[in-house]
């Protein structure tokens, strides 16, 4: 077996940059645990009654399912002894967690989705789980909001999770720092290397959105996602394609091209997707893939958060692709 194993290749990476303390390594190396134990929860939910809702919406206003429940428990377990983590930031609750212990704890905050394209789970669809890790910025007690709400531009780590026919995680971290994709050997429980530098293609792919919105749209939205659906957009011919799980659309965008699209519309006017823990990690991954994300006007990297679950258009995919529709948007 000559692949890297993510560890291997966390740790060399880690290794090499400058003033490495391993605290980052270690997250990393959690959310990998955490990863592979939501895949296992999801293969054996339908043995267990573990599909269906709990009865609860979450603040956002969603029915929540008892696997985003399970997932979100596993996320804060995977911290509990990460003394470098001093609190979450997760879709599944109302408010930052500190662990209880926080004012002691170490230098970085995790903000995650642990469960995203939830709609998925009764039909054995592809689901994931999306992370972003930020340095703590407070400088002394406890943790609080603030070191959640910078602007993904800081991130010092971003990923995913595919819960797909095979488990991948998919990670970038540091500076300057390359995306590499891992699968899971379910076997033996190990992921190893199989998408190494990963680069978005240019000039081909999908597009990827739920037209059922269109009605909502406002009209340059119509023109610029008709002209995708119509060959007539001028970066060429896209083909649709849509899971209903960003992970997964995500994934086959930045592995074989095009856009994801989730603009607002009129009873959404900032959208569906969630800035700092679905956005702005996907918008890291694409930017170091050499593609591009924008809210239609913006680098989502630089947009400046104000709430904990405030929501942003999303366009992310190849680069071409993304300044084609904000031109299209703009003029
Ligand atoms: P879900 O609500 O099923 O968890 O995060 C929200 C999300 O899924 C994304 O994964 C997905 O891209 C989007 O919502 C799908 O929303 P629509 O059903 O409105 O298309």
């Amino acid at each position: 077996m000559n692949r890297p194993t993510l560890i291997e290749h966390i740790l060399l990476s880690q290794h090499s940059a400058p003033r490495a303390s391993g605290k980052l390594s270690r997250i990393l190396a959690r959310l990998s645990l955490a990863g592979r134990m939501i895949s296992n929860r999801i293969l054996n939910a339908g043995f267990l009654g573990e599909h269906g809702d709990t009865g609860n919406v979450n603040i956002q206003g969603e029915d929540v399912q008892k696997l985003d429940v399970l997932a979100n428990d596993i996320f804060i377990r995977a911290f509990d002894s990460a003394y470098s983590v001093c609190g979450l930031g997760s879709e599944e609750m109302d408010d930052i967690y500190l662990y209880p212990d926080s004012t002691h704890r170490g230098e970085y905050v995790v903000l995650f989705d642990p469960l995203d394209g939830s709609g998925n789970i009764d039909i054995n669809g592809s689901l994931g789980s999306i992370f972003s890790v930020h340095s703590r910025v407070s400088d002394s007690g406890a943790a609080d909001l603030t070191d959640f709400m910078q602007p993904g531009r800081t991130q010092v780590a971003a990923g995913y999770i595919l819960y797909g026919p095979a488990t991948v995680f998919v990670y970038t971290a540091g500076h300057e720092a390359t995306v590499n994709g891992f699968t899971l050997d379910r076997s033996i429980g190990e992921f190893f290397l199989t998408h190494e530098d990963i680069r978005i293609p240019d000039s081909r792919g999908s597009y990827s959105v739920n037209e059922s919105n269109e009605p909502k749209w406002s009209e340059d939205v119509k023109t610029l996602v008709k002209s995708f659906r119509t060959g007539t957009a001028s970066v060429g011919k896209r083909s649709a394609r849509y899971t209903g799980a960003l992970v997964a659309d995500f994934h086959r965008t930045l592995l074989q091209g095009g856009i994801f699209l989730y603009p607002g519309h009129s009873e959404r006017p900032r959208g569906k997707l969630r800035l700092l823990y679905e956005a702005n990690p996907m918008a890291m991954i694409a930017e170091r893939a050499g593609g591009a994300a924008s809210d239609g006007k913006i680098p989502t990297l630089d947009l400046v958060p104000t709430e904990l679950h405030e929501r942003c258009p999303l366009y992310v995919g190849s680069k071409s692709d993304v300044e084609y529709v904000i031109d299209s948007l703009n003029t």
